[in-house]
């Protein structure tokens, strides 16, 4: 995207893209300029907290973040910015993305994640909520998400059985 990026996506690896590229596909849909950048709150937690404390002043309103396992990369990022902060799950080989949803939900009282479904269901959604967040002060992004579900409902209502 050429314009300045309004949503950053991070995760904790290469290997959660498979997932969180849902996220990207429906705000690329909608056209709202975002980035995505591998960050781990335990593999590069300098550059992770460098990345959360300087995001509002890069112009970002939203940041999703995807992580599995012990997942604390949303609730990391929550602690250094107000900006809001989605948590996305991560499915796990171990414990199916339980344990990841379990760790990014149970943030403490007074520094929220906004906490989605496991895997791509939950990615497209937390792109979904940024597309909302960011409509409240811009109209004419509003009008797209409007057509946006009017077109989801009518290919549900196309939908042909056996
Ligand atoms: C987490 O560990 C990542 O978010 C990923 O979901 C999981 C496994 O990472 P890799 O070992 O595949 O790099 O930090």
């Amino acid at each position: 995207m050429s314009e300045a990026p309004i949503v950053g996506v991070i995760m904790g690896s290469k290997s959660d893209w498979e997932y969180m590229s849902s996220a990207a596909e429906v705000m690329d849909e909608l056209k709202v300029p975002h980035e995505v950048r591998v960050l781990s709150a335990h593999r590069t937690p300098d550059e992770t907290l460098k990345y959360s404390a300087g995001a509002a002043g890069r112009g970002l309103r939203v940041i999703i973040a995807g992580a599995g396992g012990a997942a604390h990369l949303a609730g990391v990022v929550a602690a250094k910015t107000i900006l809001p902060v989605i948590g996305v799950p991560m499915p796990t080989t171990s414990l199916n993305g339980i344990d990841s949803l379990l760790s990014i939900v149970q943030m403490p009282k007074g520094v929220p994640v906004a906490t989605m479904a496991i895997g791509k269901p939950g990615a497209a959604n937390a792109g979904l909520l940024a597309v909302q967040i960011i409509a409240l002060s811009d109209a004419k992004l509003g009008e797209r998400l409007k057509k946006w579900r009017q077109a989801r409902a009518q290919e549900l209502l196309q939908q042909k059985l056996p």
